[in-house]
């Protein structure tokens, strides 16, 4: 599967898949970006240079008011911290797909040494992160990828392809494989979520899924009433829904709001992926059963330190490279400059209350 300091095996048929069924990284390779690429990633990585004192790095999220995205850039910028660097966090106040192309340009006027950013659209911050890596600024995709002549590496919380079937398998043996599905979305644009969604649709080709119909795809834009009212009109909208998928935090705990108080609750089963945070009331009201995520701190002291091996020479964002990542050990750069933090966590009732994020 997925684990640190392994390459992943089936990235390549993966990230296929993805092309195919959800447009992930679709942008024409032109010669000015791939030159771009190369041109910042240098010869030859030097393993054993030691890591710079004093980087500039910045994290650019989805979004500055989503509370995952805050729980993943603030645990970078702590691990940043550690390491002498000087880390902070801007970004837009929504997740549209343009919203963060001013703040790249602001980053490159600045002479970061590194930016890493969540992705909003795959291509519409392509052109200014090449010209931030013409100027030998690192970048780092987390969360959600761009194309990838756009970035150097790219951080993902756990192999795509497992996040978007394992979405589904859930959710089938909670409904007993029978009956309408619908899915919540974050932005229209959002390469991880279209990525999982690809996966999630995939999945439900299998025969075993036959009596199951994904009847729509909704999108809550990452924002909280949105989110809301996207459930609200699923629901009206498709009488004989029995499940709902949120592959996105903002999502599921604005779905999770709108259901109890509604008398979906105990009727409609929602899954999908969540902090336990926002999710521990649903779960103990029984609204919810069960969700995913992987630890966001993780996911940011990850981007951190591959930022900073980045910035120092250590790698140059080629397959095979290894670097170490503070307590959280060694990771290998896979195909495409894909590094994996891990599998992620199904939260129930049994265990929410031993996480604290
Ligand atoms: C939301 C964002 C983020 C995604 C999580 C699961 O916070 O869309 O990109 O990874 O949900």
């Amino acid at each position: 599967m997925c684990a640190k300091s392994r390459t992943l095996a089936a990235t390549a048929a993966a990230c296929a898949l993805a092309l195919a069924v959800a447009g992930c990284g679709g942008t024409t390779k032109n010669s000015a970006g791939s030159d771009a690429k190369q041109q910042a990633a240098g010869a030859t990585a030097h393993p054993d240079a030691p890591l710079k004192k004093g980087l500039k790095i910045a994290f650019l999220p989805k979004q500055i008011n989503n509370p995952y995205e805050k729980i993943v850039d603030d645990a970078g910028i702590a691990a940043a911290k550690g390491f002498a660097a000087t880390a902070k966090e801007v970004g837009p106040s929504d997740a549209k797909a343009s919203s963060q192309v001013s703040y790249i340009n602001t980053l490159i006027q600045q002479r970061q040494n590194a930016i890493l950013i969540a992705a909003n659209d795959p291509n519409a911050v392509c052109g200014p992160l090449k010209q931030a890596m013409r100027q030998d600024i690192k970048v780092v995709a987390y969360d959600s990828d761009t194309a990838k002549d756009c970035r150097q590496l790219f951080i993902n919380q756990a192999s795509s392809e497992e996040i978007g079937r394992s979405q589904v398998r859930h959710l089938a043996q909670q409904l007993h494989y029978k009956g309408e599905i619908a899915i919540l979305s974050a932005t229209e644009n959002a390469t991880n979520q279209n990525t999982w969604i690809g996966f999630m649709k995939d999945e439900l080709k299998k025969p075993k899924y036959k009596d199951m119909k994904l009847v729509k795809v909704a999108y809550g834009d990452d924002d909280d009433q949105k989110s809301f009212q996207e459930t609200q009109g699923l629901l009206k909208a498709y009488p004989n829904l029995k499940g709902i998928i949120s592959p996105t935090t903002v999502g599921i705990a604005a779905a999770a709001r709108y259901i109890s108080s509604s008398s979906y609750k105990g009727k409609v089963v929602l899954n999908g992926l969540g902090t336990p945070n926002q999710m521990r009331k649903f779960v103990k009201d029984g609204t919810v059963e069960q969700f995913a995520l992987w630890d966001p701190k993780n996911l940011g002291r990850l981007g951190a330190y591959a930022a900073a091996a980045l910035a120092s020479g250590r790698i140059t964002g080629a397959e095979g490279e290894k670097f170490k990542a503070g307590d959280l050990g060694e990771y290998t750069v896979g195909k495409d400059g894909e590094v994996i933090l891990g599998p992620p966590t199904v939260f129930d009732a049994k265990n929410i209350d031993e996480y604290d994020f």
